[in-house]
């Protein structure tokens, strides 16, 4: 959840603690075991909160620590956990960490972050005088120049969000101690951001390119060290176990099974980008729009490498992708369809389903038209490096609107009517216009809705053990379909689904005799002319003694 897209209850047009707490119903209704919560807590305001400036506390515009706590109670009172987003790559350079940092060379709390000076034989501020060759996420160099020092700062982000050093035993042990903090108020996991990217190799040498840089970072040994010993620390002396996510740009399966290995104590899952990159090019920005059924290939690399050991995080949605109904389906004739098939695709998956707000009922990415529309650090940055070489408006926003993060932080469309019922004020992006077909009230309504499939699919999870238990089979990947079989004794949930919009033949395969137990509700005429519609996704189970 993206707590500034939500819900507002105060009318200032931007969502808050509050609005989630008086929604709750909503994912309670759903049928949802927990809750991922994106930062709430005070920022520089340069990348939504992701740039944290004080880690005990809430941004007023989100709400307070009471508000806080009332929010927790009442998902616990509905049997729904709370993960919260910790971010401790970096912070933000309001944080005063950082300003004791900056304040002089030997600051006790200098070497928190990274500190270097101009790479030798060069002019300290000049161009390609930084220390290495590390480019930010964001774009262009991850150093910048502190005329007060003559140094040079890390940050693999934005330059208000400098890289803290986690080889410093003190860093940890306060990152230790405020996650202790988190959990005595009833938080029950975290959310590790980036966590992949803190271990920094000794002399933080050149990488060549960003992607080695991030592979660099994330296979360094040191990363598991880290991750070994805040396992330890949150778990002393705690009845149950936190839940630890961790977001891992650049991670393989191999290194995510092996991280994700209950017997490494180490973290519980790991977020992984292999599927949501395919149609990146050279990078996000070369768009290359990739073939749907090229995700079953994605999907199933995972499960297969993954096998019994370790534990997948599946999803196709979040605050920092486009919308997947757009993305990875069909946002035009086919989106209710299509939405419903990826759906059960990652719901019935080994592993465990992440939905981001919104695509419970299909939300689409957003008609972007002018930069002014666009809020995202990543997408303005990018957009300001086009206009640099004179590319038009139009050019810009070719460019950023598939991809742009911002596709997914638009206001949640509860109903058709002003705002989408996000807010009574303008909120602080504009809902998606197509609120008016696309919202919750309407498909409350509609027992054959998107909403109502999600529903379905996390209570089928509930009540079949196969799909939490249960092997992951192989059976097909083609350029049009994708079907897998989960098995647990002589229980088999067979999954096929037609990830093109154009009917294919039923292909023959085990288990499609057993009872059609979650379909789309697309007609059954193609069925019987032995036929999937386009998007049309069928589940069979063959019942054994064991469901
Ligand atoms: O995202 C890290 C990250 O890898 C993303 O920047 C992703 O690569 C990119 O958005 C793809 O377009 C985490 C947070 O989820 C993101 O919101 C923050 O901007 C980022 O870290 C810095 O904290």
């Amino acid at each position: 959840m993206y707590p500034r897209s939500f819900a507002d209850s105060d009318g200032d047009g931007v969502g808050d603690l509050p609005g989630i707490r008086d929604r709750v119903d909503h994912l309670s209704w759903l049928g949802v075991g927990a809750v991922w919560l994106s930062p709430f807590f005070p920022s520089g305001g340069a990348d939504n909160g992701y740039d944290v400036s004080d880690y005990r506390a809430v941004d007023p515009v989100l709400g307070t620590l009471a508000d806080f706590d009332e929010l927790v109670d009442e998902l616990h009172r509905r049997d729904i956990r709370v993960i919260v987003d910790q971010i401790y790559n970096h912070t933000s350079d309001e944080h005063p960490w950082f300003d004791a940092s900056r304040s002089a060379i030997d600051d006790a709390r200098r070497d928190w972050y990274f500190w270097r000076s101009a790479r030798p034989g060069t002019e300290p501020g000049a161009l390609g005088a930084e220390p290495n060759d590390w480019q930010s996420f964001f774009g262009g160099p991850a150093w910048t120049f502190d005329e007060r020092s003559g140094q040079y700062y890390l940050h693999l982000f934005h330059p208000k969000q400098p890289d803290l050093d986690w080889s410093r035993d003190e860093v940890r042990a306060e990152v230790h101690d405020t996650m202790r903090w988190w959990l005595d108020r009833g938080v029950d996991g975290f959310r590790l951001d980036v966590i992949g990217l803190i271990a920094k190799p000794d002399g933080l040498p050149d990488a060549g390119n960003h992607r080695s840089l991030i592979a660099m970072l994330v296979e360094h040994p040191r990363l598991r060290d880290h991750l070994r010993e805040l396992r330890r620390s949150v778990a002393i002396g705690r009845g149950a176990r936190p839940v630890l996510i961790g977001e891992m740009p650049g991670v393989t399966p191999e290194l995510a099974r092996d991280i994700s290995d209950v017997r490494h104590d180490e973290l519980d899952m790991v977020i992984s980008f292999d599927h949501v990159q395919l149609d990146h090019g050279r990078d996000k920005w070369d768009h290359r729009p990739s073939v749907p059924a090229h995700l079953g290939r994605a999907l199933e690399r995972w499960q297969t490498t993954f096998g019994a050991d370790g534990w997948n995080l599946l999803y196709l949605g979040s605050h920092d992708q486009p919308r997947a109904v757009s993305r990875f389906g069909d946002d035009g004739e086919l989106r209710d369809r299509s939405a419903k098939t990826l759906a059960t695709i990652v719901h019935l998956l080994r592993g465990t389903p992440f939905l981001y707000q919104g695509d419970e009922i299909a939300m689409a990415d957003f008609p972007f038209a002018t930069i002014d529309q666009l809020r995202d650090v990543e997408s303005l940055r990018h957009a300001a490096t086009l206009i640099e070489v004179g590319a038009t408006e139009r050019e810009v926003i070719a460019s950023i609107r598939p991809v742009s993060r911002d596709n997914a932080r638009t206001p949640m469309q509860w109903d058709a009517g002003p705002h989408a019922g996000f807010s009574e004020a303008a909120p602080w992006m504009e809902p998606n216009p197509d609120h008016s077909t696309w919202n919750v009230v309407d498909q409350l309504a509609d027992a054959s809705s998107v909403l109502h499939h999600h529903r379905r699919l996390i209570r089928f999870r509930r009540d079949h053990r196969v799909v939490v238990d249960g092997d992951y089979v192989p059976l097909l990947v083609s350029d049009e379909v994708y079907a897998f079989a989960r098995r647990l004794g002589d229980v088999r949930l067979t999954v096929v689904a037609n990830l093109s919009d154009r009917a294919v033949s039923t292909p023959a395969l085990d288990g499609l005799d057993g009872d059609l137990v979650l379909g789309d509700g697309s007609g059954d005429e193609d069925a019987n002319a032995g036929l999937l519609g386009p998007w049309e996704s069928r589940v069979h189970l063959s019942a054994g003694s064991t469901t």
